[in-house]
C-alpha cells in the first residue's frame, strides 16, 4: 500500500490529527501533500470533531516549505496555477468549519509557513522558527504569505522578514502575535487538544461563523458577513439553548 501524505487520527477527545508524513524532506509540501490537504480540507468533518490539530512528522519541521525539487523549471503558466491551486487550498483551511491550530515544532518555512498561518492557531515549543525565505531563491512567496504574514504581524515586520528572508525565532513569533502559545515541549499537544476541548464546549454554530467572519479580516465583506452570521445565530436552536441556560443558571448543552 502507498505511504499516505498525510496521517489522519481520531484522538478520544474527538479531535482530527493530521501529520505531514514526510519526515526525511523536512515534510516539504509537494503535490501529494498539497492534494491531500485540498481533499481534507473540502469536506466537513462529522458533527463529533471538535477540532483539528495539524502538525509534522518528527520534530524537526512542521515543514520546511513548498518542495523545492518540483518546481525548479516551471514557467509563468504552470508557476502561476500552482500559486493559484495553493492559495485557493489554504483558504479552505482558513474557512472551515472546525478550528485548526498548528502545532509547530521546528522549522516552518516558505509554504510551509503560510501553511501555519492560514490555521486558525499556532502553538509551539522553543524550537518553532518560522520564516519566508523565498527571497533567497528568487521568487516569492505563492501560498498567500505576503497577505497573511501582514495581517498577522503588520506590514512594517512582514516586508523586513519577506525582503530579508530572516527566521523568526519562538520567542519573536510569539511576541509578533504569530504563535499563539509558546510552551514545554512535552506540553504542546495537550495546550491544542485543551484549547479545542474547550470549543468543543461552545455553539457549533456560533464557533463555525465566528471562524468565517474573523478570517475575512477587516474589510466590508466582513461587516456584512458578520451580520448575516449574527442573524443566523439567532434562528438556531442553539442560541435558544445558549440564552435559556444562561437565564436558568445551568451550563448549556450544544452537542
Ligand atoms: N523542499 C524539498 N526538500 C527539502 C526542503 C524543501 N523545501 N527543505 C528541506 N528539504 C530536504 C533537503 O533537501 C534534505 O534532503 P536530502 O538532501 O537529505 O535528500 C532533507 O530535507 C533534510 O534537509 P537538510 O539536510 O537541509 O537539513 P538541515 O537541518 O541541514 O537544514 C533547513 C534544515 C530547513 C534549514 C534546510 O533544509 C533548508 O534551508 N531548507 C529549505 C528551506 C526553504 O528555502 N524552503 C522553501 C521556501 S520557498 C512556487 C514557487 C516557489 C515557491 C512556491 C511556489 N510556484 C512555482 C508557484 C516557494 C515556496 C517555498 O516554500
Amino acid at each position: 500500500m502507498e505511504t499516505p501524505y498525510i496521517l489522519k487520527e481520531i484522538t478520544e477527545e474527538n479531535i482530527l490529527v493530521l501529520t505531514i508524513n514526510r519526515p526525511k524532506a523536512l515534510n516539504a509540501i509537494n503535490k501529494g501533500v498539497m492534494d491531500a490537504l485540498g481533499e481534507i480540507f473540502s469536506k466537513r468533518q462529522p458533527e463529533h470533531i471538535v477540532g483539528v490539530i495539524l502538525q509534522g512528522s518528527g520534530t524537526k519541521a512542521f515543514a520546511a516549505g513548498a518542495d523545492i525539487k518540483e518546481f525548479a523549471d516551471y514557467e509563468y503558466d504552470q508557476a502561476k496555477a500552482l500559486s493559484q491551486k495553493g492559495q485557493r487550498i489554504y483558504d479552505k483551511i482558513e474557512q472551515y468549519h472546525v478550528p485548526v491550530i498548528a502545532l509547530v515544532r521546528g522549522f516552518a518555512l516558505g509554504g510551509g509557513c503560510e501553511l501555519a498561518m492560514a490555521c486558525h492557531m499556532r502553538i509551539g515549543d522553543e524550537t518553532a522558527t518560522f520564516g519566508q525565505p523565498e527571497v533567497k531563491l528568487g521568487v516569492l512567496p505563492g501560498y498567500g504569505g505576503t497577505q497573511r504574514l501582514t495581517q498577522l504581524i503588520g506590514k512594517a515586520k512582514a516586508i523586513e522578514y519577506l525582503l530579508t528572508g530572516n527566521m523568526i525565532t519562538a520567542a519573536d513569533a510569539h511576541q509578533l502575535g504569530l504563535l499563539n502559545h509558546v510552551v514545554e515541549p512535552e506540553a504542546v499537544f495537550n495546550t491544542c487538544v485543551s484549547l479545542l476541548k474547550k470549543i468543543g464546549r461552545m455553539g457549533p454554530l456560533a464557533v463555525e461563523t465566528t471562524i468565517k467572519a474573523t478570517m475575512l479580516g477587516p474589510s466590508q465583506e466582513g461587516y456584512d458577513q458578520e451580520a448575516h452570521f449574527f442573524g443566523e445565530t439567532f434562528q438556531s436552536d442553539e442560541s435558544t439553548e445558549g440564552i435559556s441556560a444562561f437565564l436558568e443558571k445551568r451550563k448549556p448543552k450544544f452537542r
